[in-house]
């Protein structure tokens, strides 16, 4: 597919040789995973190998980029940075580089945070960011599992690795992470 390929090598470009790693492997788990959980592997494809895209900008230009496109959701967006990159590529995306799938610009949008109502391609890549082959954090191998398993209970799984992790290293809580963290809590059978 030629508009993949566009998008993996603009990742090459724009993203560290690490992150591109981390990128490559994103797109690998995510189209692995896509058919299982009812996901066209090429819109899974594609958001995985833009995820990042805006990742490698300063805070400083990913805040004024947020401001100027009317991106700044939550006063916490501004307080913790590292949460917006997602919102400002997918708005890169649709601006800049033509992408009409909602769905895709939407999974790019939340693939830090969530949101309550989650996509499965919004589910998929949110957890793949966080389980992918090149990740490797104590209990990695239990979120892949319960992933490969069923998609709602792998992700519910990766927010509450999330908030432990948060909660732990006595990180502010984005008010998003909460609310997708019930959402699919009280979403479950
Ligand atoms: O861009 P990646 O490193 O692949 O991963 P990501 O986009 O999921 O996360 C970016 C950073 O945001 C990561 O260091 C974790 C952090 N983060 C996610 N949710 C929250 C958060 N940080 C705080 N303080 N609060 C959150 O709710
Ligand atoms: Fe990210
Ligand atoms: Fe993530
Ligand atoms: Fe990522």
């Amino acid at each position: 597919n030629d508009r993949l390929e566009y998008f993996r090598t603009l990742a090459s470009q724009k993203l560290s040789l690490e992150r591109f790693q981390h990128t490559l492997g994103v797109e690998a788990l995510a189209v692995e995973l896509a058919p299982r959980f009812g996901v066209k592997e090429g819109d899974a494809g594609l958001a995985a190998l833009t995820h990042d895209l805006a990742k490698e900008y300063t805070y400083l230009e990913q805040l004024k980029k947020a401001r100027e496109w009317n991106l700044i959701l939550y006063p916490e967006d501004m307080e913790i940075p590292q949460v917006i990159h997602g919102r400002v590529a997918a708005y890169m995306l649709q601006i800049l580089y033509a992408i009409k799938n909602e769905d895709v610009l939407n999974a790019v949008a939340n693939h830090t945070l969530g949101r309550p109502g989650m996509s499965p391609l919004e589910m998929l890549i949110y957890s793949v960011d966080l389980t992918e082959p090149g990740r490797n954090f104590p209990g990695v191998d239990k979120l892949r599992q319960k992933l490969y398993h069923d998609l709602k209970t792998g992700t519910l799984a990766c927010v509450e690795h999330t908030l432990y992790y948060l909660k732990e290293n006595n990180k502010p809580i984005h008010p998003l992470t909460i609310l997708t963290y019930e959402d699919l809590k009280n979403g479950k059978a």
